[in-house]
């Protein structure tokens, strides 16, 4: 078994001290998580951070999960929005709910004579869930560095929308300790944990056991594979024609080529956790 998952590199403790800084001027927090993942990509650390502020959820990468599963889940959250960060036109959807969560704010500034103020939002999320990409959809320019990979940004950083608008760009910041460790392997399955720190081999043998079982012929559709054999890296690499110089399998080439293949969706639209299973 996996030694027990955790990351929390220096720079991760550094923001989260920066982001409680800057709290003090930002209206709403927007929380961004990853549709395949609602609960497993909740940072405890910045719902502890944002409990006196008004927020938002962002089920961000929706493109990417299961849609039936999408629909359960926005019910389930008090407020939230589905988005695809990527090719959805996001910017009017996100600045009208913004300003209807704070309308009585602003209602109230108003009544007081305050001119109308800039709205401040705090964009926050573990890694690689698609914050900057979020953040360069809504100001619609591409301002802010993205990659697939988690850790891409470092430093905190103000983006304007428009005359009444500003975005604050953050760090992804996991948490000092991942006590749930099923939840840690679906972080790392779908590349918000540093691929370093987990055994690769466990956690492509984790992904494709959820999909055997949750999506059954999915792995048959994409690979030809008979979903009953034991070692599916093994009859996938065949299969794929992953192999050595000998004729062996090559077992970290495919482990790799599944884990890409799970993480850009080329097998299929999988969320993977189910709305009502284990919560
Ligand atoms: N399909 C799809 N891909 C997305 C979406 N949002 C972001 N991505 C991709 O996800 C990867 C990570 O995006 P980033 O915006 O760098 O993520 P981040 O949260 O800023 O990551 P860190 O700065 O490392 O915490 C990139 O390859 C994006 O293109 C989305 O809604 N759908
Ligand atoms: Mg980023």
């Amino acid at each position: 078994m996996n030694e027990n998952i955790n990351w929390y590199p220096g720079h991760m403790a550094k923001a989260r001290r920066q982001m409680e800084e800057e709290l003090k001027l930002v209206d709403i927090v927007i929380e961004l998580r990853d549709a395949r993942m609602p609960l497993a990509s909740a940072n405890p650390l910045l719902e502890e951070l944002a409990k006196n502020k008004k927020s938002l959820i962002i089920l961000n990468k929706a493109d990417k999960a299961d849609e039936k599963e999408n629909e359960k889940w926005l019910n389930y959250f008090e407020r939230a929005l589905l988005t695809d960060s990527l090719n959805e036109r996001i910017t009017n959807k996100i600045v009208n709910e913004v300003k209807d969560i704070l309308k009585e704010k602003l209602e109230k500034a108003k009544a007081k004579g305050i001119r109308k103020k800039v709205l401040r939002a705090m964009v926050v999320g573990i890694p690689n869930v698609g914050k900057s990409t979020f953040i360069n959809n809504v100001v619609k320019k591409k301002i802010t560095k993205t990659e697939n990979r988690p850790g891409v940004t470092r430093n905190l950083q103000w983006i304007r929308i428009n005359e009444d608008v500003e975005l604050l760009d953050t760090p992804g910041v996991l948490w000092p300790k991942l006590e749930n460790q099923k939840q840690a392997m679906i972080l790392a399955l779908l590349g918000s944990i540093n691929d370093e720190v987990v055994n690769q081999e466990e956690l492509v043998n984790f992904g494709l056991d959820y999909i055997k079982d949750n999506y059954t012929s999915l792995l048959n559709f994409r690979y030809g594979v008979d979903e009953t054999k034991e070692d599916l890296i093994n009859e996938i690499g065949l299969l794929k024609g992953c192999l050595t110089n000998d004729n062996k399998v090559d077992r970290t080439k495919t482990i790799k080529m599944i884990l890409k293949d799970i993480r850009n969706n080329n097998i299929g639209r999988i969320t993977f956790e189910k709305y009502g299973i284990n919560q």
